[in-house]
């Protein structure tokens, strides 16, 4: 059943991180999950992935997904609705194809969903849709946000109410292509091709208040070693790839993401929202599949990490997402994961 509502209850007995550590759905493929608490409730922004019979290369051609589920838990345990197709890259006008990781937001009344697709002339752009519920379904703005670019977006609005989006991913997410600030047609397919400078930095922007522009051009989104040095672009074990998220705990900003071809998740830590951030390790180990992609919400006082593997098909562009605890330890570390503990 690909529309309307259909609920699921894989996880319904499930009561400790590790039992929580199963496919959430199965009736559907779901990648890159994106967790909010609405309205008391969790409601995830998954890619959908299809099997759309293109040939995997390099840049993630074989991700050519084509719509997005929303989907909503009212308890970490308890069994998950599919609320139907969100958005369809059919009514995004300037759209051309493969709508990756998605994030969302809301704001004075309006929940926004935030995607990254390829335009017509093939270059990663991001898009704002709006909706009256949490569930959708979104309309589409007639055009992307103007000044951005590259691919996965994740918004975050910090306790003063300033809203933030960080995006950007190298390789298939093009990144690499603005390093002067124009899009390169012809550029690297990598990084910047320079192993001893500093590597390619995330992006950061500030949100305008009605959500749908930035404020002003993005800015790099710095992160450093703890001598103060920032990562180079040949530290594939620590330098950014794709898969930004943010979260705020103790005052304190963290900045998580995925290291791409080495496959961790990991984090930083700064004291402002755009940085600069120190690197701090890797807080999960590669799940199953090439690609790892996370986000951390709080619930009812504790903090969960959604992410996906691809333990339902053994294919990396058919993913299933999962959630499972994730702790931060006294010092404002956080608890390393493995997310296939024996
Ligand atoms: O789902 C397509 C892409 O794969 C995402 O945008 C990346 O973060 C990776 O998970």
């Amino acid at each position: 059943q690909e529309n309307g509502e259909k609920t699921s209850s894989a996880s319904d007995s499930a009561d400790s991180t590790q039992a929580l550590s199963k496919p959430l759905v199965s009736h559907i493929y779901t990648a890159d999950p994106s967790a909010h608490v609405f309205n008391g409730k969790i409601y995830i922004y998954p890619s959908h992935d299809i099997d759309a019979g293109v040939k995997e290369d390099d840049e993630g051609a074989h991700f050519a997904m084509r719509d997005y589920h929303i989907l909503s838990m009212d308890s970490i345990n308890g069994s998950v609705t599919d609320h139907g197709v969100g958005l369809d890259i059919k009514d995004i006008p300037w759209a051309g194809r493969q709508l990756w990781a998605p994030d969302a937001a809301y704001k004075n009344g309006t929940y926004y969903l935030y995607f990254p697709v390829k335009d017509k002339k093939d270059v990663f752009r991001m898009g704002v849709a709006t909706s009256k519920s949490p569930s959708g379904p979104f309309k589409a703005e007639p055009t992307p946000i103007e000044g951005s670019f590259s691919i996965d977006p994740a918004v975050f609005t910090d306790t003063d109410g300033q809203s933030y989006m960080y995006f950007g991913g190298i390789w298939g997410g093009q990144l690499q292509r603005w390093a002067t600030g124009k899009y390169a047609a012809n550029g690297s397919k990598t990084d910047s091709g320079n192993d001893k400078e500093p590597a390619l930095s995330p992006k950061v922007a500030r949100m305008s208040k009605d959500m749908l522009h930035f404020d002003a051009p993005a800015k790099d989104l710095k992160i450093l070693d703890k001598e103060g040095k920032p990562l180079l672009t040949g530290d594939h074990d620590r330098r950014f790839f794709e898969g930004g998220w943010m979260h705020k705990y103790n005052g304190k900003y963290y900045f998580s993401y995925s290291t791409g071809d080495t496959h961790y998740l990991a984090y930083a830590i700064g004291n402002s929202p755009e940085g600069p951030f120190t690197y701090q390790g890797v807080f999960m180990t590669p799940v199953k599949g090439w690609t790892t992609h996370h986000s951390i919400v709080e619930f009812k006082g504790r903090w969960y990490i959604f992410y996906h593997d691809t333990e339902l098909s053994g294919k990396t562009h058919l993913r299933n997402i999962k959630v499972a605890e994730l702790v931060h330890k006294a010092d404002g570390t956080i608890e390393p994961i493995n997310p296939y503990p024996a």
